[in-house]
């Protein structure tokens, strides 16, 4: 029987913290499954919000605009007898205006490589919509291959009857195996998604450690904690317009950890508005991501934030691979 209980510890290691051959001690269960699962969607459908539900931890920010997730994120999901591995992506966009676009495109479907399954999460507040994009962009080629869950997610938005209304439509007009209304946000469903997952992966032995919930160094999740913060302090393009960077990080055995951290804008004119009057802005914003990063660490940390500005980054392709956007994710 499959277990659906256990969640992972609140425990976050590096890769290079531990071994591989520490898997050997486990002994090895034959219907033992394991996968990896790519989460798709139109921007703002809720992909994160579910993949963070399932981990069972924050890993991927959430903000109520659309294109938060920026990086293809890993969340690893474990059980006694199996381990999903999520790869939430950005959401897929028709009109690509940077080189940024086009790269975080691509970040989607090199996250398909390895796939065992795909869910695709719709918003179920708006008019239901062809999903044919959304693979395509998503899984290309391999769409007709890979199990397809549609998620209806924000269920809890609208009535029941509607529900049933919609649930129906993508039945009819999209050609996945199965529907599955939830509330991502209220957990609600979430289990039925993991149960369908469970059903498609493969036997096979845990890829990671049981107890990790990510690959991705803490430097990322530290990143993206300020890019959160950005995302809910300031309005407009700002957001869409800074890229942050952790260019120092320090582990300090008798003092707070120390972070230094950029945030890069494009114009001299987005400096100002980070910063405000008298650095009132940055020092909030500071303040704000400070006490996330130090709930997410649990520790203290003194964090330093600097604003620069590098013209157009976002239409650079060498500095597009050097914060990270060309493929395997380098925390700077
Ligand atoms: N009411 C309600 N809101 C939800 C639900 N799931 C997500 N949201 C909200 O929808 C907004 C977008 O959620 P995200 O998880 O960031 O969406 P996303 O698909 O990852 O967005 P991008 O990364 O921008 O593509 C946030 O304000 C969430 O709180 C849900 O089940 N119910
Ligand atoms: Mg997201």
């Amino acid at each position: 029987m499959l277990s659906l209980s256990d969640k992972p510890e609140r425990n976050m290691v590096l890769l290079d913290d531990y071994e591989m051959e520490e898997l050997d001690f486990v002994p090895i269960d034959p219907n033992h499954r394991s996968g990896y699962v790519v989460v798709l969607g139109k921007p703002n459908v809720g992909k994160s919000t579910l993949s963070n539900q399932m981990v069972g931890q924050k890993l991927s920010i959430v903000t109520d605009k659309p294109q938060t997730t920026r990086h293809r994120i890993l969340g690893i999901c474990s059980g006694a007898d199996y381990q999903m591995i999520l790869y939430d992506t950005p959401g897929v966009i028709e009109k690509k205006m940077h080189k940024l676009d086009t790269m975080m495109m691509k970040n989607v479907r090199s996250a398909s490589i390895n796939a065992d399954c795909v869910l695709v999460v719709v918003d179920a507040c708006k008019p239901p919509q062809k999903i044919d994009e959304v693979l395509e962009e998503g899984v290309g080629d391999l769409r007709d291959k890979l199990p397809t869950l549609l998620v209806l997610n924000k269920k809890d938005l609208i009535k029941p009857g509607e529900i049933a209304k919609k649930l129906e439509w993508y039945e009819k007009f999209t050609n996945v195996d199965e529907v599955i209304p939830v509330s991502a946000k209220y957990g609600h469903g979430v289990d039925d998604v993991k149960e369908w997952i469970l059903s498609k992966l493969p036997c096979g032995p845990a890829y990671y450690p049981k107890d990790i919930a990510s690959e991705h160094p803490e430097r990322f999740f530290v990143a993206e904690i300020v890019r959160e913060k950005i995302f809910m302090q300031y309005r407009d393009e700002v957001p869409y317009a800074c890229q942050v960077n952790v260019v120092s990080y320090k582990t300090r055995p008798n003092a707070k950890d120390f972070i230094q951290v950029e945030i890069v804008v494009e114009k001299n004119s987005q400096k100002i508005i980070l910063i405000g009057k008298e650095g009132k802005a940055l020092k909030l914003l500071a303040t704000a991501a400070r006490l996330d990063i130090e709930d997410f660490l649990q520790k203290k940390v003194f964090l330093e934030v600097e604003v620069k500005v590098k013209e157009n980054w976002r239409q650079n392709e060498g500095l597009l691979k050097h914060y990270g956007y060309g493929g395997q994710i380098q925390a700077l």
